[in-house]
């Protein structure tokens, strides 16, 4: 902190729980508060890309006339955006803390759901005119399919035998998914535009105000990197339609709400249909189906391992989660004709 802030006597650090990732605390000091996050350097390897990448955005930002929803990091006292620890390797970033705000696990109201996805929509329009090669990949084939399938044969090959005899039926089932990995080839190589996308567009990485619901800004910029549209639609959609957590073990408890699909459809769309080609716009309810089979592969490969990427706080939770995804998938084909007619109707009356 000390580097980032002449030296404070009365400084107070508080953990702030939440991502599964980095490590984040509330610092007060006196009337000021901060929030100071470290990145977890076993899953970033690479972590002066997240820092280049903070810095391009940031610049790119405040020269531009759109107004971007990103949560700007602050300056160290030698001028960068970061501070490494060179004993624990821990790279280190600073931001003000916003009072007032908060974010949400799963969507409550049809306005929380139309508000974040307005803050994503927002985000991939503010850099619309930003080249994504302009942007360093801090985590390679992140959303390639065809590698995390392999990663989940990896699992079944060296991971846990008792944990993959648990695990058969699930194992089974992304198995019979493998069609996402196809369709998936068949969009990227349709000619699909690279955008600045954020690629980790989750309900909590959106700050809500609290008292109005209203958007306040978009966090979390660790993998915006060149990457399509669908994705970022695709991981709303994950997160935001099915009013559950993504641990949640009751599976009867996870539905499809299309008062809030249909909203965050509204909001997204709200700001980005000037600029969706019709390939985009047609590739954005499989969008939600990849990004939920992605995230189930990458939650069973972990299971299997031993729990090493993901955090977990009850047993088996990565299988719950990947069980948890799988209905998600399911409901989201039960229904496509409607998840597609609602994108259509939305558009259309922008259009
Ligand atoms: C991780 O960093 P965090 O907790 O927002 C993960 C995302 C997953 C998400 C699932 C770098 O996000 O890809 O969708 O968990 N981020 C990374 O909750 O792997
Ligand atoms: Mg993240």
């Amino acid at each position: 902190m000390n580097q980032f802030r002449p030296d404070f006597q009365d400084r107070n650090f508080y953990v702030v729980a939440g991502g599964h990732i980095n490590f984040t605390y509330k610092v007060v000091e006196g009337s000021a508060s901060f929030l100071l996050q470290g990145i977890n350097t076993e899953v970033f390897s690479a972590p002066e890309k997240i820092f280049e990448n903070q810095k391009t955005l940031q610049e790119f930002a405040s020269s531009a006339s759109t107004t971007s929803p990103i949560l700007p990091q602050l300056q160290s006292l030698s001028g960068d955006y970061k501070v490494e620890d060179a004993a624990s390797g821990v790279w280190w970033r600073l931001a003000d803390f916003v009072e007032g705000v908060c974010s949400y696990d799963f969507v409550q109201t049809p306005i929380q759901s139309f508000e974040a996805a307005r803050g994503y929509g927002k985000f991939l329009a503010s850099f619309i005119s930003l080249s994504p090669s302009r942007l360093q990949e801090t985590l390679t084939n992140f959303h390639n399919p065809a590698v995390r399938f392999q990663q989940l044969e990896d699992a079944l090959l060296h991971g846990k035998k008792e944990r993959i005899a648990v695990a058969k039926k699930v194992v089974g089932r992304l198995k019979e998914l493998h069609w996402v990995v196809e369709k998936w080839t068949d969009f990227v190589t349709s000619g699909l535009p690279l955008r600045v996308c954020h690629n980790d567009t989750k309900l909590s990485n959106v700050l809500l105000y609290q008292k109005t619901d209203g958007l306040a800004f978009v966090i979390d910029l660790d993998t915006t990197m060149p990457g399509y549209v669908m994705y970022d639609f695709g991981d709303m959609m994950r997160s935001f339609v099915c009013p559950v957590k993504e641990n949640e073990v009751d599976l009867s408890k996870i539905e499809l709400n299309l008062e809030n699909y249909r909203a965050m459809v509204k909001g997204f769309l709200q700001e980005t249909h000037t600029f969706l080609t019709q390939d985009e716009l047609s590739s954005l309810n499989f969008g939600g189906i990849l990004l939920t089979y992605l995230m189930a592969l990458r939650f069973l490969a972990d299971f299997l391992i031993g729990d090493k990427y993901y955090a977990t706080t009850f047993e088996n939770e990565n299988l719950a989660r990947t069980k948890n995804q799988l209905r998600r998938i399911t409901l989201f084909l039960n229904n496509s004709d409607q998840l597609e007619s609602i994108i259509q109707e939305e558009y259309h009356l922008l259009k």
